[in-house]
């Protein structure tokens, strides 16, 4: 398999009008440490893990470009699912004070780098949903993508390298009225994801040649 199959079943979760254009924008988002190294996990905006419960790797804008460049355009906003990859070293995050009392987006952070690498337990092909765009909830004013690897990791993996198989479109973004809202939701999203994962037509990516191709 050199790409994402065009696969005719794909579904939304949300509606028949959405159907028509997840077909057109499943792609792949090979995003794996490329020569601007840019595409390593940073540190967010910090609610994934200590307000939601669900702890999430952000993916730097550079990258996002990437992305977006290998068939998800950056308009189409939403949540997605599909499978991830993380390996190599990581290392702890610093996180700065902010400059500015006004200053939106994610604070400032650094990632100190360390040897330890992320455990072969850690490092196979693992389930994700990701969130790409604005967090109408939080009001952010920047675009972001944010990956929930469906999996419990022994460590944090700032800095970690992530590659990515962008796979199916589950939802546009939503705004909600309760941090418990969003958390069902995003609840629903993981079900809808691992089914949808252990179907026909997208079971078949957990053994592409994709996951083992050595990056340069
Ligand atoms: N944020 C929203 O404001 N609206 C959403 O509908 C939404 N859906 C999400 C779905 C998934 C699977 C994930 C991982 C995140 C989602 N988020 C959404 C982003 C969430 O607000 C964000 O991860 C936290 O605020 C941490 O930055
Ligand atoms: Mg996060």
């Amino acid at each position: 398999m050199s790409k994402c199959a065009a696969r005719q079943t794909i579904t939304s979760r949300t509606s028949s009008q959405q159907q028509q254009q997840c077909i057109q924008f499943t792609g792949r988002a090979d995003i794996l440490s490329n020569s601007r190294g840019n595409s390593r996990v940073i540190g967010g905006f910090g609610r994934g893990s200590s307000e939601l419960g669900i702890p999430t790797a952000n993916i730097p804008s550079t990258a996002l470009t990437a992305l977006t460049q290998s068939g998800i355009p950056a308009t189409q906003t939403g949540i997605y699912f599909g499978l991830c990859k993380v390996a190599g070293v990581y290392g702890s995050l610093e996180r700065r004070e902010r400059e500015k009392e006004e200053e939106e987006g994610p604070p400032q952070s650094t990632i100190v780098p360390s040897t330890t690498e992320i455990t072969d337990a850690d490092a196979t092909v693992l389930p994700m949903v990701m969130s790409l765009g604005w967090n109408p909830f939080y009001h952010n004013t920047e675009l972001s993508a944010e990956v929930h690897v469906v999996h419990k990791f022994r460590a944090q993996f700032y800095g970690a390298k992530i590659k990515l198989a962008v796979l199916g479109y589950i939802r546009p973004e939503s705004d909600f009225v309760s941090v418990e809202a969003l958390v069902e939701e995003i609840m629903r999203d993981i079900e809808y994801a691992k089914e949808k994962l252990g179907e026909d037509g997208f079971r078949e990516f957990v053994e592409d040649g994709f996951w083992s191709k050595e990056e340069e």
